[in-house]
């Protein structure tokens, strides 16, 4: 199988990096996107984010040849989509431009060719809503479900190294997808039903939404009732069995704050789940009611506040779902605000170089813990009053000299 054809449906942070895998290990690759900037970007050599080793991987992929950025869709043996699946006003999985990926298929897919959805979708999708639209192409094919599983920051380990899930519509299916994946996946590859897979990779987020809810509901406990979160959480950790997620902001990027909104789609047995996500979704405004009790007790009168980081987590570009957008929205008809963040180029309003940021703020809120974020020193701008920490990335030196407040989130008010 090694000289077969593989179209890769999609060039975002999944697809591309997948097609760039397959081609350094010796298929012959086309990347297809409907987005002709992409493909014109990729024709001229640059790539457009950036990824631990995806330079690398890119130069050795032009040099074996086996990469084709296409905006036409090309016949293939095998079609991989890649496409996101937002989330519907009613819970369940936006399948529009996975749909829109088979339509676009359709008028080449040759009989006998394989289709691979590695976006995410809810549970029953594949049976549903897929297959019936692929059995409509009357053509035979071959069907699997392989959910993406790498986390951003580290999306070319991660693809590599992580296990895989195939879920197939047959054994001789399942095979024939894992010759696929086993090209360059290290990690162990498990063959089951499209809806177990598609079920497990919704639990996977469903798993660190609900944990991070119950970090997050600890650290407002944790306020109300005196006790500081984070040391207690590093303490609770070292029990074997107990793993504690961290509090913040609240959940941001493309995965978890949509995929557990699947199950309570799908089901009315999702209580624990909706209610996570509700706890997550809540945390920008607990926060910026935090911001307001402590102006009020500094006195801090018209305060301009610099927020730093803008990302959905720590020491990535990615800015998709950021929490700092509901914080902003919380505070902005209050307070002037400016924003910092090391890796984002747009955000909901400009960025300011860190220096100015700190240079002019009266109050400080640090909303991702970018590892850039960790050498200031707070006594270097006398301007500044209050240092809020969502992420308690600041410590004593930080604070050196420094004739700020200082608070973090989770300790006693
Ligand atoms: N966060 C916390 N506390 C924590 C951990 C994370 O507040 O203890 C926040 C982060 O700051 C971020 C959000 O949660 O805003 C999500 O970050 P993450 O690092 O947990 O996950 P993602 O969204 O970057 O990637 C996840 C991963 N899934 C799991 O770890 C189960 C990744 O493996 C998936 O491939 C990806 O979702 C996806 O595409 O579904």
């Amino acid at each position: 199988m090694t000289k077969s054809t593989i179209c890769v449906v999609g060039l975002g942070y999944i697809g591309l990096p997948t097609g760039l895998l397959l081609a350094d290990s010796g298929f012959n690759v086309y990347g297809f996107d409907i987005d002709h900037s992409k493909i014109k970007a990729l024709k001229n050599g640059q790539l457009f984010f950036q990824e631990p080793g995806i330079n690398e991987l890119w130069e050795s992929v032009l040099e074996k040849k086996t990469f084709y950025p296409v905006s036409q869709i090309p016949i293939a043996d095998a079609y991989i989509i890649s496409v996101p699946t937002p989330q519907q006003e009613d819970k369940l999985a936006d399948l529009r431009f996975v749909l829109k990926a088979l339509d676009i298929i359709k008028p080449v897919f040759k009989s006998g060719s394989t289709i691979i959805v590695e976006s995410t979708i809810g549970p029953g999708d594949s049976r549903d809503r897929i297959i019936p639209k692929i059995k409509q192409f009357k053509k035979a094919f071959h069907y699997g479900h392989c959910p993406e599983r790498a986390i951003p920051g580290q999306t070319l380990y991660e693809m590599v190294h992580n296990a895989r899930i195939i879920g197939a519509l047959s054994k001789t299916d399942g095979e024939l997808i894992k010759t696929i994946y086993q090209s360059f996946v290290k990690g162990d590859i498990y063959l089951t039903s499209p809806i177990v897979a598609e079920s497990c990779k919704v639990m996977e987020n469903t798993y660190r939404d609900v944990n991070i809810a119950l970090a997050n509901e600890l650290s407002k406990i944790a306020e109300e009732v005196g006790f500081n979160i984070w040391e207690a959480i590093e303490l609770a950790n070292k029990h074997p069995r107990v793993n504690i997620h961290t509090p913040g902001l609240g959940v941001g990027g493309h995965c978890i704050p949509i995929d557990p909104w699947f199950f309570v789609g799908v089901s009315q047995q999702a209580s624990l789940i909706e209610t996570a996500r509700q706890i997550n979704d809540r945390m920008p405004m607990i926060v910026g009611r935090r911001i307001k009790q402590l102006v009020q007790k500094y006195k801090l009168s018209n305060p301009r506040i610099g927020i730093l980081g803008y990302a959905y987590k720590k020491n990535v570009d990615d800015a998709r779902e950021t929490p700092v957008n509901s914080l902003i929205k919380t505070l902005e008809g209050e307070y002037s605000i400016l924003l910092n963040d090391p890796f984002v180029k747009e955000a909901a309003r400009s960025i300011v170089t860190l220096k100015k940021l700190l240079s002019s703020c009266d109050i400080v809120i640090l909303a991702v813990d970018h590892d850039k974020y960790k050498d200031i020193s707070f006594k270097d701008y006398p301007n500044i009053k209050l240092v809020f920490d969502a992420k308690n990335l600041f410590q004593k030196h930080n604070f050196a000299g420094a004739r700020c407040y200082r608070v973090s989130l989770g300790t006693p008010k």
